[in-house]
């Protein structure tokens, strides 16, 4: 019998990643090309053009990548007519600015050259911004400001205003480049630039991605008409096309790419999102309310929930690209594994057995004892100075804290923060699952269920943004089967379930949910 399958494609900051899963949810190929090192004449350094606070990356280096991809994929064994589906990820916040060229040119492609020879001048701005960038500043305090501070902006949008955000990069153009958002017919996000050039139109920004531009209401699922006045002028809401659901088809693949690579004419692209919304459909697969807390440099804790308050300080609320009924929230904390783990070299010489051994030595909740470590300043809750903030049972400043008492005071402050903060955000999980490094470090783990008093599992799926694509794509395209949109849960439900590694204790959870409001005004007091 031949096997329907389904490609998700991850375009990250460093490369393009394919994954081909069958309708079992099962990989049956995967390949992937580095910008740096498979594209080395757009000069990249980790995938960007680093300028200062301005940081871009090549559009047309995207084209080459998929180019490249597409003929790996066809020189292997796997018959690409039988892809029913197509979905991806992309970096957030990017933009890719087309010109007035750009829909002849993407809808008359040639089979016999390649994309990128044929697409070449199809750009306004031939270096688009990337999240990375950080020279907004102005036209963030100017959206605010119109719109009636970042506590407006962020009940509207999700966010308070952010650099990165692709609201802000267009006033920068706007404001500082007229003639390129003149010249420019369509402003694309990275991830419905992809499925631009796969059905050979304009393909639609969805709701999730749209998300992270601070210009789209995340209750209305429009573009908000104050934002985009500020932002640019009564041209952009054509400029950006109509924001459409995550799982909408927005198109079958073009001829271009069935008499090339052999794709089947009736192949569906479903409208791709952003890598962080793309994690959560890969990793979230057992229920609707299942948390992510992903422990790399920063932690950041991710997840789904139907309603959400936004905050004017911190954090994201995008729609969920599972459900647009419902939301993602994603919190970062800035202070994550090297903050654990210069403790652990002060304090336990470098050992995490030692540190582990000495954890056991004390309590649930540290016999009242709280600490904060911020070796970096945090933005989760922003806190600028740095340092080691420890208080006693008491809430008086103390520096007198025992080797065991400090090991368990950085668990328990870290992960206490984040529950109080995820649950002002409206995020409430059944299930968390840890993933990254610090994901095997069972003490830990067994923390972080007593702090939430939910169950952790461990899951790590590497490619959780490529594999969240394909699951997309095969949501999708039941979805449009079946002429009405089907839970997500219903389509994952074969994904393998992340083993549950640590039950919380609710005797212990008893103990962090009444030491919590004293940490809350603690946390308060650091500036
Ligand atoms: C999220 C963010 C990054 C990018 C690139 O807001 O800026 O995570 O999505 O990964």
């Amino acid at each position: 019998m031949i096997e329907d399958t389904f490609l998700g494609l991850d375009l990250s900051t460093q490369g393009l990643k394919a994954v081909i899963i069958d309708s079992d949810l099962s990989i049956v190929f995967e390949t992937a090309v580095n910008f740096d090192k498979d594209l080395p004449e757009f000069d990249t350094e980790g995938g960007a053009l680093i300028d200062g606070e301005t940081v871009t990356t090549p559009s047309l280096m995207f084209v080459k990548a998929l180019d490249l991809v597409l003929t790996q994929l066809s020189e292997s064994d796997i018959d690409l007519c039988n892809i029913k589906a197509i979905s991806g990820s992309g970096q957030q916040h990017g933009s890719v600015w087309l010109n007035y060229s750009a829909k002849t040119s993407l809808s008359s492609l040639c089979p016999s050259l390649k994309l990128s020879e044929q697409l070449k001048n199809i750009f306004s701005m031939p270096n688009g911004p990337i999240w990375m960038d950080s020279s907004t500043g102005k036209y963030c305090r100017g959206l605010e400001s119109v719109i009636g501070g970042p506590k407006e902006l962020a009940r509207i949008t999700g966010s308070r205003a952010f650099e990165r955000f692709t609201g802000n990069q267009i006033a920068k153009y706007f404001y500082g480049k007229p003639e390129i958002y003149k010249e420019t017919e369509r402003i694309c996000l990275i991830s419905s630039f992809i499925p631009s050039l796969l059905i050979g139109d304009f393909a639609a920004i969805d709701f999730s991605d749209g998300s992270g531009m601070n210009i789209l209401d995340i209750n209305e699922k429009n573009w908000n008409e104050t934002a985009l006045n500020y932002v640019g002028d009564d041209k952009l809401e054509a400029k950006l096309g109509k924001p459409l659901a995550s799982h909408t088809v927005a198109g079958n693949i073009s001829k271009y790419f069935v008499e090339k690579y052999d794709f089947s004419a009736d192949c569906e692209v479903i409208l791709f999102s952003g890598d962080n919304p793309n994690s959560l459909a890969g990793l979230a697969v057992t229920g609707p309310n299942d948390v992510i807390i992903s422990m790399g440099t920063s932690d950041t804790i991710f997840g789904a929930t139907e309603k959400a308050t936004p905050s004017e300080k911190n954090g994201h609320v995008f729609v969920s690209p599972m459900n647009p009924d419902s939301f993602m929230v994603m919190l970062v904390r800035q202070n994550g594994s090297l903050t654990r783990e210069k403790v652990r070299d002060q304090r336990a010489d470098g050992s995490w057995k030692t540190f582990t051994e000495m954890l056991c030595k004390t309590p649930a909740g540290n016999n009242g004892k709280i600490g904060f470590y911020f070796f970096t300043p945090e933005i989760t809750p922003a806190i600028k100075n740095t340092g080691v903030f420890r208080f006693d049972s008491n809430g008086q400043k103390t520096d007198g804290f025992s080797p065991e008492e400090e090991a368990r005071a950085v668990y328990e402050s870290q992960f206490m923060s984040l529950r109080l903060h995820s649950e002002q955000f409206g995020l409430n999980p059944d299930l968390i699952i840890a993933t990254g490094g610090a994901s095997v470090d069972n003490a830990l783990t067994q923390i972080i269920a007593d702090i939430f008093g939910k169950p952790v599992a461990v899951g790590d799926t590497p490619d959780s943004a490529a594999m969240g694509a394909a699951y997309r794509a095969l949501h999708g395209y039941i979805c449009n089967k079946n002429g009405a949109y089907v839970p997500y849960t219903d389509v994952t439900a074969k994904a393998i379930q992340p083993e549950v590694v640590s039950e919380p204790d609710m005797s212990n959870y008893e103990v962090y949910s009444n030491l919590l409001p004293r940490f809350e005004e603690l946390e308060k007091t650091l500036k």
